[in-house]
């Protein structure tokens, strides 16, 4: 497994979703239980939290990569080596339900990413006729699209942190480690090669 300064096995768990469903304001209220007042991402925030599995240590990093239209393209910089894959929805936006629906299908059809797991966070559960767990299932048609790879759907609030710490018990639960031969410290690495194959 992967060993960083660390030293506890890493896996690497991507946040994606489009722009404005929540996904700084989780990372931030997983990494400091704080509200923090976000601005939308431009390139990505990236964060490290130890997590228990099987009663050992692990350290998650945390990809939170900006979900403008024009940072999507670079959404499968972040595929390599990625254990799962967290995707984040607006509850409370069914205007862009079908657009966050297409993201989503276009990032599941990555080789890179086949077979690893899905958790969807139905997130802004607290604002008032957010669409429901079952809604989602149905509106991104979940068990057709998700064949092959476990997935699970978390109701949450990113604000509240309702939901947060279930949704995290939950991905450790699913991640599976990449071998040890195909793990690499890749950090440095991925911000090396975003910073060539982009502007920011
Ligand atoms: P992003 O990183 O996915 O683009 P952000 O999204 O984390 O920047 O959040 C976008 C806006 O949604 C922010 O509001 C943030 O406070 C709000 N938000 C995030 N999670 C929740 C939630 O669970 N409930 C509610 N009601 N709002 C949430 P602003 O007003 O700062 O743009
Ligand atoms: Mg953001």
């Amino acid at each position: 497994m992967g060993q960083r300064g660390s030293k506890l096995p890493e896996a690497r768990i991507v946040l994606l979703g489009l722009d404005n469903a929540g996904k700084s304001t989780l990372l931030y209220k997983l990494k400091h239980n704080a509200c923090v007042r976000t601005v939308p991402t431009i390139g990505f925030n990236v964060e490290m939290v130890e997590a228990k599995k099987n009663r050992k240590n692990i350290a998650l990093t945390l990809w939170d990569v900006g979900g403008q239209e024009q940072m999507r393209q670079h959404w499968k910089s972040f595929h390599q080596d990625t254990s799962a894959i967290v995707f984040v929805v607006d509850s409370s936006d069914r205007v862009r339900l079908d657009e966050a629906r297409r993201e989503m299908e276009t990032t599941l059809r990555s080789e890179q990413l086949r077979g690893r797991p899905l958790i969807v966070l139905a997130n802004k559960q607290d604002v008032d006729d957010a669409l429901t767990v079952t809604e989602i299932k149905e509106r991104f048609n979940l068990r057709k699209i998700c064949v092959g790879r476990d997935w699970f759907v978390q109701p949450c609030s990113a604000s509240t942190g309702f939901g947060i710490e279930e949704a995290f018990r939950r991905v450790v639960h699913m991640i599976k480690f990449p071998s040890d031969t195909g793990m690499k410290d890749n950090i440095k690495e991925t911000v090396h090669n975003l910073r060539k194959s982009s502007r920011y």
